[in-house]
């Protein structure tokens, strides 16, 4: 039996920045308050940190901390590409979780976001197989 550490290693692990909104929180539809978050790929979980310019002014300790805002387990999500009622915005992935958890993932840059799309779809897939 292999220790979690080395279940894991297979898993690609990446991290940028990106613009996202949750859209969904356990099948409930929310409103979108998009916003710019560090995004960091590791051991199939995918974590959106909070904007450090949302944070309090005079909160220098906090604000120069890397504070997780959603943390997303890709098993059992799906990603594609969201259709154009989703957004007005280009290059808009999206992302839902096997627990009704809907995410917008956004960059202008179209490059960019196609690396996430791919990296997030082998990283579900990889872990269907495990
Ligand atoms: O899906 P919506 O409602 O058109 O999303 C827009 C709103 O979230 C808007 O904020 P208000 O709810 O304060 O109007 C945002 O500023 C827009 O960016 C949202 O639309 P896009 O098309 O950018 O995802």
């Amino acid at each position: 039996r292999l220790s979690p550490d080395s279940q894991q290693s297979h898993l690609l692990e990446k991290a940028g920045i990106l613009n996202k909104t949750k859209v969904a929180d356990n099948g409930k539809k929310i409103r979108k308050n998009w916003s710019q978050s560090w995004t960091v790929l590791h051991g199939g979980i995918l974590t959106f940190h909070k904007d450090p310019k949302s944070a309090p002014a005079g909160n220098a300790s906090k604000a120069s901390q890397i504070v997780p805002e959603y943390t997303v387990e890709l098993r059992g999500s799906s990603v594609s590409w969201a259709s154009k009622d989703k957004s007005s915005k280009k290059n808009v992935l999206e992302l839902k979780t096997r627990q009704g958890c809907e995410y917008l993932m956004q960059y202008d840059t179209e490059s960019i976001i196609y690396d996430w799309l791919k990296v997030i779809q082998d990283t579900i897939r990889q872990l269907e197989l495990d």
